[in-house]
């Protein structure tokens, strides 16, 4: 066995976007693609020789080329050990949680998240710093940067590594350890939940739950904590099996994607509770007896009743929440008298706050619930929290959020997507908008005044890094907003994202479907962009 010091030449647009660096499959596959990036990210750190890395995936195609790539790499550049999860498989919170519990120095996770797999489809990569969590904004432009003048990369020209079976082998020099991909992650949930009040509560008469993990990386994890340690049958994990491509469905769970859930669960004697996770396990979708529960709605839920879970006894410390979502969770920080914070779309913005103990709970709009058990969202701890929840307070899910929306007024939200718009069009359409910030204030758009409109600029309270340019922001006199921003995890052309909403503070206007009650702002949203007009689309490809 040797190291290998091979040349090679920089490629375009390595550039980490909201979550990692995501491109197709086969733009993956080409000679020395992986490799680049691995380097790049490997000759960005410093002092990490004969320390331990993290790796793991969702179980993609490709993940498992990948996976051995890393470990060569890892070897040639002088790693002492690396943690495997079993087959390559490790769920992106399960991933954090590895990296804080064995000190590594850092991890490399494969995922491409809730973007569809396959040969043909998405792949990605991203590293993730000591804390657990993705890496902050200066790693990964200076990831970028280097992957601009990269000449060379390390390997070994050793064999592949067994990944099938837990224990230890050596690889020129490093140790690689594959290990159980469930066993930490289950043992830090059973210490943040009651899980015997839980275990009551599936085993009261008729009551039935359905998780759908979406033939993703999430199904070894429920089938093991859901239907192994809280005895919920067999069965109530749907799509439990990993696929390589997902089973050709679109591994993202919202109303759309996840329809044999979402039917099950409006079915007449349908079960209590449902819920889906995501490509690599990191979102959540919650669902009650025919009820969907907006996913900023689940974060204020869940702030307003953590105190049930043991893990959160003490209270929070503070929430944090994306710019884009809903402002239901202040209203529950308000009340708690807790600090609020704001920050850009992605789970790095957190990272910061959740280290410092500023915040106890984060969430995002695009189905992403975490706190600071790890520093990635985590879609199975927002099922069980939900359950702990459920066995504390003996109400059906539905009742739970009405009764959070008396009490503090509902935040009726949407989000509506125009995917795979060109990317010429997208990038003026958000230039125009951008121009005209300086002279809404004080129109009359519709009904409503404009109080404010500004580009989101993010200085983070902890280490004061700036980030710019996170998305137009359109507030109006009564507290409704529209924001327009462009995704930063899509492989083709460019997708624009509009968030709507408005506060509703009377009980007897909750009842409302949500786009029927934003039905003016969302007229409002789509005229000022003109976004028919610049973009060709006369309606969104996916409200949510
Ligand atoms: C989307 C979501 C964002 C989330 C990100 C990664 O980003 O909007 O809230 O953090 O995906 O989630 P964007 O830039 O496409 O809007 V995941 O589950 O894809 O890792
Ligand atoms: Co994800």
């Amino acid at each position: 066995m040797s190291v290998l010091h091979v040349s090679t030449q920089p490629f375009e647009g390595q550039k980490p976007g909201t979550s990692g660096l995501r491109k197709k499959v086969t733009v993956f596959q080409q000679p020395n693609y992986l490799h680049n990036f691995v380097q790049s990210i490997f000759d960005s750190l410093e002092g990490f020789k004969g320390t331990t890395l993290v790796v793991g995936g969702d179980g993609r195609y490709y993940n498992r080329e990948a996976v051995q790539i890393i470990l060569k790499m890892a070897a040639a550049n002088g790693f002492g050990r690396v943690l495997v999860g079993r087959g390559g498989i490790l769920s992106t919170p399960a991933a954090s949680c590895v990296i804080r519990k064995h000190g590594a120095y850092g991890g490399i996770v494969l995922s491409a998240s809730h973007n569809p797999g396959g040969p043909h489809e998405d792949f990605g990569i991203k590293y993730n710093i000591g804390n657990g969590g993705p890496a902050p904004e200066k790693v990964t432009e200076a990831m970028f940067a280097r992957s601009r003048a990269i000449s060379a990369y390390h390997i070994t020209d050793a064999a592949d590594v067994d990944l099938d079976t837990v224990g230890k082998r050596a690889l020129d020099g490093m140790t690689v350890e594959v290990i159980d991909s469930v066993a930490d992650y289950a043992e830090l949930m059973e210490r943040l939940f009651d899980f015997d009040r839980i275990r009551a509560l599936l085993a009261s008469p008729g009551y039935r739950i359905a998780f759908d993990a979406m033939s993703a990386v999430t199904g070894p994890y429920a089938r093991a904590i859901l239907e192994g340690r809280l005895g919920a049958p067999a069965g109530s994990v749907m799509r439990a099996d990993p696929l390589e491509d997902f089973g050709g469905g679109h591994p993202d769970p919202n109303l759309v994607y996840a329809h044999d859930l979402v039917e099950l669960m409006y079915r007449e004697g349908g079960p209590e509770f449902g819920a889906a996770s995501d490509g690599d396990g990191d979102r959540n979708m919650i669902l009650g007896h025919q009820f969907f529960v907006t996913p900023s709605d689940s974060l204020a839920v869940l702030a307003a009743n953590a105190t049930v879970a043991p893990g959160y006894a003490k209270g929070l410390a503070g929430i944090a929440r994306s710019m884009p979502t809903s402002a239901a969770a202040d209203r529950v920080a308000a009340k708690l008298g807790i600090d609020c914070y704001e920050t850009p779309t992605g789970w790095k913005f957190f990272g910061t706050l959740l280290d410092a103990g500023r915040a106890t709970l984060c969430g995002e709009e695009s189905f992403g619930t975490g706190s600071d058990h790890v520093r990635e969202k985590d879609g199975l701890w927002a099922v069980l929290f939900w359950l702990n929840v459920l066995a504390a307070r003996r109400q059906s899910v539905a009742d739970i959020v009405r009764e959070h929306w008396r009490t503090y007024g509902r935040n009726y939200y949407s989000r509506h997507d125009y995917e795979g718009i060109d990317s010429a069009a997208a990038e003026e359409l958000m230039d125009t908008l951008r121009r005209q910030t300086g002279t809404l204030v004080g129109k009359k758009l519709g009904a409503y005044d404009v109080a404010s409109a500004d580009d989101f600029a993010y200085t983070d309270p902890v280490d004061g890094s700036v980030t710019t340019k996170q998305g137009i922001r359109v507030g109006f006199s009564d507290g409704s907003r529209i924001v327009y921003r462009l995704s930063g995890t899509g492989t083709e052309g460019a997708t624009l994202r509009v968030y709507i909403e408005r506060y509703e503070p009377d009980p007897s206007r909750h009842d409302d479907d949500p786009q029927v009650a934003l039905a003016d702002l969302i007229t409002i949203a789509r005229d000022l962009a003109e976004i028919e007009r610049r973009t060709g689309r006369p309606k969104p490809t996916v409200i949510t």
